[in-house]
């Protein structure tokens, strides 16, 4: 694992720009001594922990830079679990900028990616899961993602990693003990708890995989493609959708060639909805372009609205099209949009298709409600990951947890074709090396370097 440099790093850890306040943190064990080089105020190491001090950051030439608090923190009990200094000071690029090159001519290194998270993982103050949920939680984008980014950084999902990896150490003991007994000819280890063991641990890791198909749709949201014939209404459902006139609508067939994409945000979770050009064989290079386009994105989607005009109906070639995509594209859920219902003589209704009037729906959201409900539903599959439940949202995580539950389900085999002890040890220590990846217990230095590099500066 990679060792702690010696060395204090330091980052604006807030955004750049005009704010009120900027904030620029120092990590390491000359903290103290490099921001009192640079303050005015008063002698900080005279000062006990967690204490907030006013006074005035100064250039190397002891000319004032800006009136700032200075809040000390003493290792270990800080977020890096080094000595930490903050020094609030007033926002702008500016005098942020002319402080951090201060504190760097005083002896500070400027922080790479990653690097405060990084040296609050080496120093146990966080597991590598929790420090990956720092990052998306500031990347969150919807309530749900918000939400669950929030529950692993609480470290709940780590605790039940954890928890699962010190059970089949347990058990690893227990079956390498009864090896060293081979020759004395003692019984293989208790095969019933052994056994339960896998069943569990296996149920559970088929959780966990199965989970991030949801976890993706929380990290990234859902793509959904509005589609159909030129005129159907898509656009003006598309309008309806986000609230505002985002797409031009025209009675002219053929307006939208461009895709156009729109975010909104339903029952926490983010909608991207992408409005495509009228789906017919056109001369037109430009109409043909906006066609091929749309197909592709619907290839792409995790959701395809196909509009239609209720007073023309659903056309044979259309409902060949749509067989066609359903039996191609498993993934692809697809809701079938009859529009314009409202210059239909009375209500009518089909069964399995969505009836509406994207008109009307433009100054009545109420009307789209049924239609975004089903869609959510037709992702979620599983209504019990609410708040609390174990919601994976990882690509690294999904990979080691599938790695774990392939070395699990050759333990079981082992056991069954009653292999030996050793056999089955070997599993099962490959798959506590797997878990032991994704909370840091086992990530090597390389994949540490990776994964905290993605961070920002100053995180
Ligand atoms: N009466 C009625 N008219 C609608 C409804 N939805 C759309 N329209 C009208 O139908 C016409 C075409 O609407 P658009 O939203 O531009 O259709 P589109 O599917 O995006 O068309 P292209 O971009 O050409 O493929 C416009 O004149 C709309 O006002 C509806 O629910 N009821
Ligand atoms: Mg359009």
């Amino acid at each position: 694992m990679t060792p702690i440099d010696g060395d204090t790093i330091v980052a604006r850890a807030t955004a750049r720009g005009i704010a009120a306040i900027a904030m620029i943190r120092l990590s390491g064990p000359d903290a103290l001594d490099i921001a009192q080089n640079c303050f005015s105020g008063t002698d900080l190491s005279a000062k006990e922990s967690h204490t907030a001090h006013v006074g005035f950051m100064q250039s190397v030439l002891k000319n004032d830079l800006d009136q700032v608090v200075v809040t000390i923190f003493r290792a270990p009990k800080t977020v890096t679990g080094e000595n930490v200094v903050e020094i609030t000071c007033h926002g702008g690029e500016l005098v942020s900028h002319r402080i951090l090159d201060a504190i760097i001519q005083a002896g500070a290194r400027p922080a790479e990616p990653g690097e405060f998270t990084q040296r609050a993982f080496l120093n146990g103050k966080m597991d590598l899961a929790q420090a990956e949920a720092v990052s998306e939680l500031i990347h969150s984008g919807s309530r749900r993602a918000h939400t669950i980014s929030l529950a692993h950084l609480k470290g709940s999902y780590s605790v039940l990693l954890h928890d699962l990896r010190e059970e089949m150490l347990d058990m690893c003991g227990f079956i390498e003990l009864e090896l060293d007994f081979a020759e004395e000819d003692v019984e293989f280890a208790d095969k019933a708890r052994l056994s339960d063991l896998l069943e569990r641990t296996k149920a559970l890791l088929k959780r966990l995989i199965e989970s991030y198909r949801y976890g993706a749709v929380v990290r990234d949201g859902i793509r959904i493609v509005l589609a159909g014939r030129p005129n159907a209404g898509k656009s003006t459902l598309l309008n309806a959708l986000v609230g505002f006139d985002r797409a031009i609508v025209s009675e002219i067939p053929g307006t939208t060639r461009d895709e156009i994409g729109e975010e909104a945000e339903y029952e926490g979770i983010r909608l991207r909805f992408m409005d495509t050009a009228g789906l017919r064989k056109s001369g037109d290079e430009i109409e043909s372009e906006g066609v091929r386009r749309a197909e592709a994105s619907i290839r792409k989607a995790d959701v395809l609205m196909y509009v239609y005009d209720a007073t023309i109906g659903l056309e044979e070639e259309e409902r060949e099209f749509l067989d066609d995509l359903k039996k191609n594209e498993s993934d692809l859920h697809i809701f079938v949009v009859r529009n314009k219902c409202d210059l239909l003589d009375g209500e009518t209704a089909v069964d399995g298709e969505h009836s509406l009037s994207a008109l009307r729906a433009m100054n009545d959201e109420s009307l789209v409600i049924p239609l975004l409900s089903d869609i959510v539903k037709s992702v979620e599959e599983d209504d019990s990951y609410g708040e609390g439940s174990y919601v994976v949202t990882n690509e690294r995580h999904r990979y080691h947890l599938g790695e774990a539950y392939e070395a699990i389900v050759s333990a079981m085999n082992g056991l069954s074709a009653d292999m030996t002890g050793e056999v089955i040890a070997l599993d099962l220590r490959l798959a506590m090396k797997e878990l032991g990846a994704i909370t840091g217990a086992t990530a090597t230095e390389e994949i540490l370097d990776r994964i905290f590099s993605r961070f920002c500066i100053g995180k």
